[in-house]
């Protein structure tokens, strides 16, 4: 049962919520065991540096996804940037614009541009047809982004590397604790990047790996993470210092320890937010393959204006009044986001679908910080804000 909303904030009511609630607020797990491990950090004064935290929660990531190397980094866009740079990329990648502006960044940081591919109107994913088209010359590489968790079409995007010679990486970023085809995300293309930002559904702080079966490869990112340090005093490679420290290692190992908690809560929430969206006319939330393992990490609803009677940006403020701080992940598309506005202004020409989806998404809070009573108040605030539309509409507009 939904709770009874009095009056929208939006319409002079008093907020549903007394405090902010936010996309992302973080997973903590077991605040005890972090704390142990905090003190066996302080106790070794081993605070960073390859330290045996790190070590065991490559090792774990290793095991839980079934790949043979777990680079950990201080952050996913570093993981991204050091990949990329691994693998030898130049020139132009492909990627899609329906994403974090992050997987774009981390080419650009190094002068290479990202070539933006649409990607699936329902599959949120690049297209592959959209993709075949882009390629130029000067392309070497595809990264697709399993965005919200659901894996992009492997094969078909492997088919396309293979063929016409370009290097294929993932930005697995969402997909930690997600599967394709019975196999755990991590193990496709040359390698894989993660997060484990506070935001994620698994944390460490801040931080990040590289995930793959490539020993070389490995090797070499294990280099470029420590200044290209092969050994005291001797360095072999150009590098960076993307080296994950002991007390993110401490709250990544607490996360994994929890994830299953960290599940049932986020798949009860995205239940219970489908049961009461779905009768709401023109918002669709977008599902989860159950043959798969999946991480319900995000809950994203897809707002059509005309059968809803409130746009997606309205349904947004409707909620900020409320309390509620939904985001439009992931507006305008990194295409729309600078430089690649300047480098690229005809990029969205060949965007219909990034466009189409940067005007209708929203992404809605879950994660243990959210209860189902909060999932009722929010869904109850929505349903009361669309059944309410002409009035909602004038007050935002200005009106009385
Ligand atoms: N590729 C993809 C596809 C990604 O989604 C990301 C990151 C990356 C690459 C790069 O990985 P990292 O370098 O970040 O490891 C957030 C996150 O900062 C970012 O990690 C994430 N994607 C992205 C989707 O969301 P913002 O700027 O939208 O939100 P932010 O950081 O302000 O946090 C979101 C909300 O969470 C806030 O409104 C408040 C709440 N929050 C946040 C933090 C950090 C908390 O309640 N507690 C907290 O500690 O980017």
């Amino acid at each position: 049962m939904e709770p009874t909303i009095g009056k929208l904030a939006v319409l002079g009511g008093k907020p549903a919520f007394s405090e902010p609630l936010h996309v992302g607020r973080p997973n903590i797990g077991d605040r005890a065991h972090l704390q142990q491990r905090i003190e066996d950090i302080l106790d070794r004064r081993w605070l960073t540096n390859n330290g045996p935290y790190v070590r065991e929660f490559e090792q774990k990531i290793c095991e839980l996804i079934g790949v043979n190397h777990c680079v950990a980094m201080c952050n996913g866009t570093v993981a991204l940037e050091i990949m990329t740079r691994a693998v030898g990329v130049t020139g132009q990648v492909v990627v899609p614009s329906f994403t974090f502006v992050a997987t774009a960044h981390a080419l650009q940081w190094q002068e290479i541009s990202p070539l933006f591919c649409d990607v699936g109107r329902d599959s949120h994913n690049l297209d592959p047809n959209a993709l075949e088209q882009l390629i130029t010359p000067k392309t070497t590489g595809i990264i697709g982004v399993h965005l919200w968790g659901r894996a992009c079409p492997v094969e078909a995007l492997q088919e396309i590397a293979d063929r016409r010679g370009l290097q294929l990486m993932f930005d697995a970023s969402h997909a930690f604790h997600c599967s394709y085809r019975g196999r755990m995300i991590g193990g496709f293309g040359r390698a894989e990047t993660l997060s484990f930002h506070a935001t994620k559904f698994c944390n460490s702080f801040e931080g990040g790996a590289v995930v793959t079966n490539d020993g070389d490869l490995a090797e070499k990112m294990r280099l470029m993470r420590n200044f290209g340090f092969a050994g005291k005093d001797r360095v072999d490679h150009v590098g960076s210092n993307g080296k994950m420290s002991e007390v993110c290692a401490a709250m990544g190992l607490t996360s994994l320890e929890s994830r299953e908690s960290f599940l049932t809560t986020n798949r009860e929430n995205y239940q219970r937010y489908r049961q009461h969206l779905s009768a709401i006319p023109g918002l669709t939330v977008m599902s989860y393959d159950e043959a798969e393992t999946n991480n319900y990490h995000y809950v994203v609803v897809v707002v059509d204006a005309e059968s809803a009677g409130l746009s997606r940006d309205q349904i947004v403020q409707v909620l900020e009044r409320e309390n509620v701080l939904a985001r439009r992940y992931f507006t305008p598309g990194a295409h729309g986001m600078e430089p690649y506005r300047s480098h690229q202004p005809q990029a969205r020409l060949v965007l219909p679908n990034t466009e189409w989806l940067a005007e209708r998404v929203m992404v809605l809070p879950t994660g243990t910080g959210v209860s189902l009573e909060d999932v009722d108040r929010i869904c109850a605030v929505i349903r009361l804000g669309v059944a309410r539309s002409t009035d909602v509409i004038a007050r935002l507009s200005g009106g009385d």
